[in-house]
């Protein structure tokens, strides 16, 4: 049985608000050339498991497994029997192919003019280098290797000499403090730590070491530190100190392969969630790589010969690892790594790497995408972006308006825009428009991709029909699905799979719409009840970026004598607008037209910056706060600090009238 969650029981699902019209067909040249066609739904419908067959036959295998799938829910082994090395099919066999002088990563600094061009030949070199010097430094087969480090090539370096010999890294955000970093460590129980002296962000070196000093001093298990020289700044050195150009510059460029289990651990990935406790998100091998590998194919119709790809996350998130490390390099792909910020020195820094490079493919967030609307149309405009082609989100609901935008000021009108989602629990995309076959609407994921069985369920666990809203579950174990929480099985039952029985839940509200097509509706946490109606916050938020005015908003349920809860909005306008003494009055209505009077927000209130974590998402428990006048909560996963001050400096204009 489900357990209950207090005052949904008896409520309707979530209301259903948005009404949208625009569709955009696959443009005829890229649909004809699709890597994937609308055979693949077929496919996978009548054989899903013979699917994903398949899609692992495009990586090599030591030796094929025996087993596709063992389910004993909720645990799943893939591929069973089968062994395979990841470093091998993400380095090896493309220089073993011919394609050795073909470009891995070029990779672009911070600093102008700081850039590195990395070829498949010489990601071998370094990753058997670095292979040999783990092994030097007494890392063997499932020990655990924190890696803490800026945007620069030993980060995927290092992340493949471990998948190479085995050891299992846990990479942890270079923006994370000491005490994040230490409680992770200790959690895997790491004896290594890779790191350098520092990055470069927003014009300046900052510092990395000092800060994995303070972490590694309450760490006991850790035996070695391995640091990259990148700022060349002064650092203390400690005794469990080596520079990686000494240890690793020395080791022999040929390493051996040596092949694992498919259901062997890859890597750790802690992810904090809204509450409590990181969990330590277990990946393993061979499903993972099969399915990062081939959505990363399929639906950025990624073509290895003539692409240029370029995803904007930080490594140091899940996004990082499926999609600049593992499904790129599985494909041969040719990809871009930035170190820096996109306002590094000025604000077309990104559409200047896309002009440089030639960027095919783009990848990123709905919160930069926000931020480059605020900034004015005008910045992208002088770039020459004519080589893009496919265009994808990811994080974060897209706006319909910021969708539209990305489309028109990024991809020239030309581009199809994939609206994926997914998590670090599930590994690889689940859900997406395919670029060559799927007439997309701007703001929804639309599909399940091939292979993947998702659905929106009520709180009775059933499946709501079209125009409905409800719970997105997944119903079948999907390859790259996370494995376990690291060290607590129990904990990986109780969070995922005991809000509905025998089904995989994401903690997302979605609708289905009329079509069938699926829209995200935010985390259901943060769903507002307004007057007896679950209202979205995404649609709300949505329905605010829609005015011309507006570059971003978050949207809250605060507590309402009257209605129970009151919807709060908190906007930035952008760079053009002025912020008259209508705005609010003007906003409310607009809301009212676009979604209905319930969804008209009680206040707005208009702000320089809204409260985020480091990887771009909304914080909307903060915002609870501020619009319930509480004192401010936990603040520490908080990419800046002092934004709940400039936010709540703003609470006393707040104007609730019309
Ligand atoms: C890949 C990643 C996962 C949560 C997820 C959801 C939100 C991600 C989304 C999306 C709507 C999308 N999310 N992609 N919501 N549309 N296309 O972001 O992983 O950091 O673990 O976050 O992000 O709420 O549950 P992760």
């Amino acid at each position: 049985m489900a357990p209950e969650t207090p005052g949904r029981e008896t409520q309707e699902t979530l209301s259903n608000l948005l009404r949208e019209t625009r569709r955009f067909a696959p443009p005829a040249d890229l649909a004809a050339a699709a890597n994937v066609t609308a055979d693949a739904y077929d496919e996978a419908a009548n054989d899903r498991l013979g699917f994903w067959e398949r899609a692992a036959d495009r990586l090599s295998w030591g030796q094929r497994w025996e087993t596709t799938l063992e389910w004993n829910p909720p645990f799943a082994k893939w591929f069973l029997g089968g062994t395979l090395n990841v470093a091998y099919n993400c380095v090896d066999r493309h220089v073993e192919a011919g394609r050795g002088d073909k470009v891995a990563y070029y990779w672009e600094g911070e600093p102008d003019g700081d850039s590195r061009t990395l070829t498949y030949s010489d990601l071998l070199r370094e990753v058997g280098k670095a292979a040999n010097a783990l092994t030097e430094l007494g890392v063997g087969k499932g020990d655990r290797v924190a890696i803490y480090m800026p945007m620069i090539p030993e980060l995927p370096i290092a992340m493949l000499a471990c998948a190479r010999i085995g050891a299992i890294h846990s990479v942890v955000f270079g923006g994370f403090s000491a005490s994040a970093l230490s409680g992770r460590i200790q959690d895997a129980d790491a004896k290594l730590v890779i790191t350098a002296d520092g990055g470069y962000r927003r014009g300046a070196p900052s510092a990395l070491k000092p800060t994995v000093d303070e972490a590694v001093a309450l760490c006991p298990g850790i035996e070695h530190v391995l640091v990259v020289r990148r700022t060349g700044e002064d650092v203390q050195v400690t005794d469990k100190d080596v520079w990686w150009h000494d240890v690793v510059e020395r080791q022999s460029e040929r390493h051996e392969v040596v092949q694992h289990d498919a259901e062997d651990p890859l890597y750790i990935l802690y992810t904090s969630g809204t509450t409590g406790k990181p969990k330590g998100i277990l990946h393993t091998t061979g499903g993972y790589l099969t399915q990062v590998a081939w959505t990363h194919h399929a639906v950025f119709d990624l073509k290895p010969e003539s692409d240029v790809y370029w995803c904007t996350a930080d490594i140091g998130w899940v996004t990082g690892h499926s999609y600049i490390v593992y499904g790129p390099l599985a494909n041969g792909a040719t990809s871009v790594i930035y170190e820096g910020t996109p306002d590094t020195p000025h604000k077309g820094r990104f559409w200047e790497i896309v002009q440089k490079y030639g960027v095919t493919i783009l990848y990123t967030a709905p919160t930069a995408i926000r931020t480059f609307m605020k900034w004015g149309d005008d910045i992208p405009a002088k770039y020459d972006m004519a080589t893009l082609r496919v265009l994808g989100s990811v994080g974060e609901p897209i706006n319909p308006e910021a969708y539209v935008w990305y489309r028109e000021h990024i991809g020239g009108n030309r581009s199809p825009v994939v609206d994926t989602w997914w998590q670090t629990e599930t590994g690889a995309i689940m859900i997406s428009p395919l670029p060559g076959v799927t007439s997309a609407k701007p703001g929804a994921a639309m599909r399940p991709l091939p292979g993947v069985i998702a659905d929106v369920v009520d709180d009775q666990a059933k499946s709501v029909p079209d125009g409905g809203g409800g719970f997105l579950v997944i119903r079948e174990p999907w390859p790259s699905m996370l494995r376990g929480i690291w060290g607590d099985d129990k904990r990986y039952t109780d969070t995922y799979w005991s809000r509905f029985d025998g089904m995989y839940f994401a903690g997302d509200g979605a609708k289905r719409d009329q079509d069938g097509d699926l829209w995200l509706l935010g985390r259901v946490d943060d769903v507002m009840l307004v007057s007896g109606h679950n209202i979205s916050t995404t649609e709300v938020e949505s329905a605010l970026v829609s005015h011309p005015k507006v570059a971003e908003a978050a949207v809250v349920g605060a507590t309402d004598p009257i209605t129970g809860q009151a919807i709060v909005a908190f906007v930035i306008l952008r760079g053009s607008a002025e912020e008259g003494a209508d705005i609010a009055k003007e906003l409310r209505g607009h809301v009212s037209t676009a979604l209905g009077p319930i969804a008209k927000p009680r206040q707005i209130l208009v702000v320089p910056e809204l409260p985020k974590t480091r990887s771009g998402k909304i914080m909307r428990r903060l915002l609870r706060d501020v619009a319930e006048n509480r004192s401010i909560g936990d603040v520490t996963t908080l990419a800046d600090s002092s934004v709940m001050s400039l936010i709540s400096e703003k609470l006393p204009s707040a104007s609730s009238e019309d």
